[in-house]
């Protein structure tokens, strides 16, 4: 790391690094938080003596569990899972789970420590927390899912709740993944407790646009940052990394906003389509078949694959990076903007390396950091419990329209937070500062906990 920060933040940044031993991504997504508090503290003295910010990087509780299962074959199979319980000030703990044989505990800290300022920004009741386990669903039946998700949920169940812990989906985990730890959870409980995940089936408790809501919400905050600089996704070349649950949608709602999505790309690589991709068959092959991107290619003539190369190679206007943590750096970033790419909003959570956030903000490319660009999947989940508390179900049209003001008002606070601590337009302070301000208020007014 080159960068610096306040001596005072510096410090408590080493003290994590101390604490959370081999921890990178953690300790990644913590940097990037603490860069931007210098000028908080020096306008709230009472959270340095209170040590918010100290309590803040430490989770409220961590759960590491043993997942035993049994594959098609008979063979014993052993995971580990694992649900960081970060914050709680401004409600129950909420963020996915994630399923990947990438896993680890660094991995779920960084999630959870970004799921609280995220959490946050929508100006929702929902705390932070994030969870999974090192399992790989590729290439398993979907009698080794439910069997796994089974055993995963029978040691996960006593720590949830709709008013303590509500989990939801993230890589790896979606609808059908929800409804196997649904099920197992209302068996062993025997409560139909609708609120206690997220990301439910439309006939058992699920919301409308939860499915959708984080690609949309991306998109809509794409437009919102062009928006404020006078122009529009109108037109716009787009690129979107990723063909899973946030990229599909960030492709759907960008093409419906006027844009021409021309690239998508999966961990084997990438289609590109000067024409525009074609969505129907992208959700045939992704969302339905489960399958590959040149699965795509062999489909749709016009669509060249190319195996194993960076999506971030393709010039465009506009880019969505929704696959994973650091996908995008500096020399990737150097290449867009030489490219003509004006606009970022990450629909993935830390998909841009530090090296990568910081050409963007000296390009004046506009930036949307994850934990404001991808809020509207969080902040429809906390529509769905609203929905489930209420034993409601509202239309696709209205809960597209809360989704869309949702977006709104998160530019907004980042936009405001960023003018009144000294660095207008730049979203990265703005998300990490007001993120910051509301847990830390609410931190103060519980007292020492
Ligand atoms: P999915 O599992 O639906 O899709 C993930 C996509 O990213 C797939 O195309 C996958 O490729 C690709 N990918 C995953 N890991 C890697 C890797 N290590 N290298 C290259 N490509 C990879 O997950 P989501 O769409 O739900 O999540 C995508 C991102 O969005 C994550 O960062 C997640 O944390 C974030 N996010 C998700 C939200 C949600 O509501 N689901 C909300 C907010 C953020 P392949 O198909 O080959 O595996
Ligand atoms: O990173 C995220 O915000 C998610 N994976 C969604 C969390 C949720 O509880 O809907």
């Amino acid at each position: 790391m080159t960068r610096t920060v306040a001596p005072l933040v510096e410090a408590i940044y080493e003290d994590v690094v101390r604490r959370n031993p081999a921890e990178e991504e953690f300790h990644q997504a913590v940097r990037e938080v603490l860069e931007s508090l210098g000028p908080v503290l020096a306008r709230h003295p009472e959270y340095t003596e209170l040590k918010t910010i100290e309590r803040i990087c430490e989770p409220e509780r961590q759960v590491i569990f043993r997942v035993p299962w049994q594959d098609d074959r008979g063979e014993v199979q052993i995971n580990r899972g694992f649900r960081v319980e970060f914050n709680s000030a401004l409600g129950p703990y909420k963020g996915g789970l994630r399923f990947h044989p990438s896993v680890y505990l660094g991995i779920v800290k960084f999630l959870g420590f970004e799921q609280v300022f995220k959490n946050a920004l929508t100006g929702m009741p929902i705390g932070g927390g994030k969870g999974g386990a090192d399992f790989d669903p590729k290439g398993r039946s979907d009698g080794e899912v439910m069997r796994f998700c089974q055993s995963f949920m029978t040691e996960l169940y006593r720590h949830l709740g709709e008013h303590t812990d509500v989990p939801a989906g993230d890589i790896g985990v979606g609808g059908r993944e929800i409804g196997y730890l649904f099920g197992q959870y209302k068996r062993i409980t025997n409560r139909y407790e609708s609120g206690v995940l997220t990301g439910k089936g439309l006939t058992w408790g699920g919301a409308r646009v939860r499915t959708e809501a984080t690609g949309y919400g991306a998109a809509f905050f794409a437009s919102e940052m062009l928006t404020a600089r006078g122009t529009s996704l109108e037109g716009r070349t787009v690129v979107v990394s990723g063909s899973g649950n946030v990229a599909l949608y960030a492709v759907e709602k960008a093409e419906q906003l006027g844009a021409r999505v021309i690239a998508c790309s999966d961990s084997a690589g990438y289609v590109v389509d000067e024409g525009g991709l074609d969505l129907e068959v992208l959700k045939q092959v992704k969302e339905v078949e489960r399958g590959r991107l040149s699965d795509y290619a062999e489909r749709v003539r016009s669509a060249r694959h190319v195996a194993g190369g960076s999506v971030w190679d393709v010039p465009c206007e506009v880019a969505v990076p929704s696959a994973t943590q650091n996908e995008l750096d500096g020399e990737a970033a150097a290449r867009l903007v030489r490219g003509g790419c004006i606009a970022v909003s990450e629909g993935a959570n830390m998909p841009s390396t530090p090296e990568a956030v910081q050409v963007f903000r000296s390009a004046g490319t506009a930036f949307g950091p994850g934990k404001a660009a991808n809020a509207g999947g969080v902040a429809t989940s906390a529509l769905e419990m609203q929905q489930n508390a209420s034993r409601d179900s509202w239309t696709f049209e209205h809960t597209e329209a809360r989704l869309e003001r949702i977006m709104h008002d998160v530019h907004a606070r980042c936009a405001e937070a960023a003018e009144e601590y000294g660095s207008p337009g730049d979203l990265v302070v703005g998300a990490n500062v007001a993120g910051f301000l509301r847990v830390a208020e609410a931190m103060h007014a519980h007292g020492l906990v």
